[in-house]
């Protein structure tokens, strides 16, 4: 393979594209020219801009990040450190520290996420094509695992709805499903069949469409480590960590609510939704506290995880504890 004897920057990214990709590629760009959201990518294809990609390797800093400051939150950032050793990732193992052990065994680049279902613009893609480096934004959010613990982690990405215009899902789409990466060999904690393989989770398709929701490609200014879902997860940041799938490889537009896996694994304790509430306990724990990685003492955890006023008016009218 050409790219493993070149530098990075030697590299266009129509050599490191399979031929059927790169005409998906060509289709794509030209229809959301047409729709007129594609002129940033457009330009972004000229070439040059490979330094930059979110493809490349972990750890990586990312250029020109916007940061408009609207949804962040200044509470203390969890430290780098903990963020990156500290994971739930268990396609590496159940351990804590198992990712930031074994993920580098994953090779993100390069990276072709299938599209496939209720959409205009199916097809496998280059993960360059999906993210158009000039939208990266940074996010400053509030994170929240069903484990009652939580940290702040500034994420780098482009909202997901930005990415859903450009694809086009059709009127029958309701809903959204993510899937990740299967691969025995990269993915060790796979020989052992703790989850129902791939990974998948869902959102209702106003949940993908709300402004918070993210496809994160980096966090703390750099490319995603491989133990935080490189080369791109989801953020959602009022749900359960759980939601946020990482190393995603397909992305489908439904229109029935998809199965996903910790559903699968225990239905009775992770529903679909997994918004945080600290009125709605786990059957095993209480989910009206947590604590902030770093600190010792308890704090309350937050309806929504505090992200209530861009989030409750949709599920007004919903019974929370039948649909957690
Ligand atoms: N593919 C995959 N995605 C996953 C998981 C996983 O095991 N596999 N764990 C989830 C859980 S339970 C949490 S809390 C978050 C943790 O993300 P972080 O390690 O970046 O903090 O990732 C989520 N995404
Ligand atoms: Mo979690």
């Amino acid at each position: 393979m050409l790219f493993k004897f070149l530098k990075s920057s030697d590299v266009k990214t129509c050599e490191i594209t399979p031929e059927k990709t790169y005409m998906n590629r060509r289709i794509f760009m030209q229809d959301s020219a047409r729709i007129g959201a594609g002129a940033a990518s457009l330009a972004a294809f000229g070439g040059g801009l490979i330094g930059a990609s979110p493809a490349m390797a972990a750890g990586r800093k990312l250029e020109n990040i916007t940061r408009s400051g609207r949804y962040d939150t200044d509470e203390r950032q969890t430290s780098y450190k903990a963020v990156t050793s500290y994971n739930n990732f268990y396609e590496f193992g159940t351990g804590k520290e198992d990712p930031a052990r074994y993920a580098h065994r994953l090779n993100v680049r390069p990276w072709t996420v299938k599209v496939d279902g209720h959409v205009d613009h199916p097809g496998d893609y280059d993960l360059d094509d999906l993210i158009r480096p000039h939208a990266l934004e940074e996010r400053i959010y509030r994170m929240r695992c069903v484990e009652a613990w939580s940290m702040v982690i500034p994420w780098v990405g482009i909202p997901l709805s930005d990415m859903i215009k450009r694809l086009s899902p059709t009127s029958k789409a309701k809903y959204i499903r993510f899937e990740t990466l299967v691969d025995k060999k990269q993915m060790p904690g796979q020989k052992r069949r703790v989850i129902d393989w791939p990974y998948a989770e869902g959102l209702r398709m106003d949940e993908a469409m709300n402004p918070l929701t993210l496809m994160a490609v980096g966090l703390y200014g750099e490319t995603l480590p491989n133990q935080n879902g490189a080369p791109l997860r989801l953020v959602v940041p009022w749900k359960y960590g759980f939601k946020g799938i990482k190393s995603i490889v397909r992305i489908s537009f439904v229109s029935r609510k998809p199965n996903t896996s910790w559903q699968g694994l225990a239905a009775h304790e992770y529903g679909f939704y997994a918004n945080v509430n600290p009125a709605v306990d786990h059957p095993r724990w209480t989910q009206a506290n947590e604590r902030r990685i770093g600190e010792f003492r308890r704090r309350d955890t937050l309806m929504f995880n505090g992200y209530g006023d861009e989030v409750a008016h949709m599920y007004a009218g919903m019974n929370l504890k039948k649909y957690y």
